[in-house]
């Protein structure tokens, strides 16, 4: 994607009212530190539209980003941060609901987990909630870099598993430092935004397209390169 604008549109605080925009939006959810705003500069080749911080807690507004004047990308603030006090914790929970509920625009929500930990308590909490509210979440395991590949192997499906993802469900592995997992989150907003031609009129295909939501999406990228291209096949 090339992304030729990028303005930070709205800033909301725990009382203010939601934007009723009118272009799709894409949400990144996730616990504090895990690298929302990082993921975000790193998609869009900015260094710092969205601030970033090693101290956590850094987001605490929920920002609108207007991409392109095409899409929005919504960075959540994190959760679980300690050093918050519960009662902020709660009116976040609270405003986080009231976007994800009330957004007429929102297509994906990507929940961010760090791939080095057992997701928390609170990342299962929230996948279990985006489950519960109909989105399919499509979870990003940041961090990559920090592992050796094999050692990436292994926490993926650690990760599904403490999720309960369903195999159906799109796991990437992300890193902000080697843009690993770059493609992959692209792509899967690639395919809402500019969804291919629908009518798929080969047979081999469709069924093509079944299998490839059936298989065990650990290779995010491969599954979703194959399904790109069996949807572009005319
Ligand atoms: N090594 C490595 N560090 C990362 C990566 N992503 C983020 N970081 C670092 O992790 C810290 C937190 O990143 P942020 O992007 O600010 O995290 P956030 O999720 O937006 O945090 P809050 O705004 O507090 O919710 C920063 O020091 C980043 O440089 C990554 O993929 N690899
Ligand atoms: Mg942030």
């Amino acid at each position: 994607m090339i992304i030729k604008s990028a303005d930070l549109e709205t800033v909301c605080g725990v009382t203010s009212k939601l934007p009723a925009n009118l272009l799709p939006e894409f949400a990144f959810a996730g616990r504090s530190n895990v690298g929302k705003s990082s993921l975000i500069n790193k998609l869009v080749n900015r260094k710092a539209l969205a601030r970033t911080s090693s101290q956590p807690g850094k987001t605490q507004t929920i920002n609108f980003f207007l991409l392109n004047k095409e899409f929005y990308f919504v960075d959540l603030p994190g959760y679980g941060y300690a050093k918050v006090s519960k009662e902020l914790q709660a009116k976040w929970g609270k405003m986080i609901e009231r976007y994800l509920v009330n957004s007429k625009q929102l297509r994906v929500i990507f929940l961010l987990v760090d791939i080095r930990h057992e997701p928390s308590a609170g990342d299962k909490q929230m996948h279990e909630w985006v489950v519960a509210k109909g989105f399919t979440p499509v979870v990003i395991a940041t961090k990559a870099d920090k592992l050796s590949r094999n050692q990436v192997k292994q926490q993926l499906p650690m990760i599904r598993k403490a999720l309960k993802m369903k195999s159906s469900e799109v796991l990437i592995p992300w890193s902000a430092e080697t843009k690993q997992g770059y493609d992959e989150v692209w792509q899967v907003m690639e395919q809402i935004l500019y969804p291919p031609a629908t009518e798929v009129a080969d047979k081999d295909a469709v069924e093509a397209v079944g299998a490839v939501g059936a298989v065990d999406a650990m290779d995010a990228g491969e599954a979703v390169e194959q399904q790109m291209q069996v949807q572009k096949t005319p």
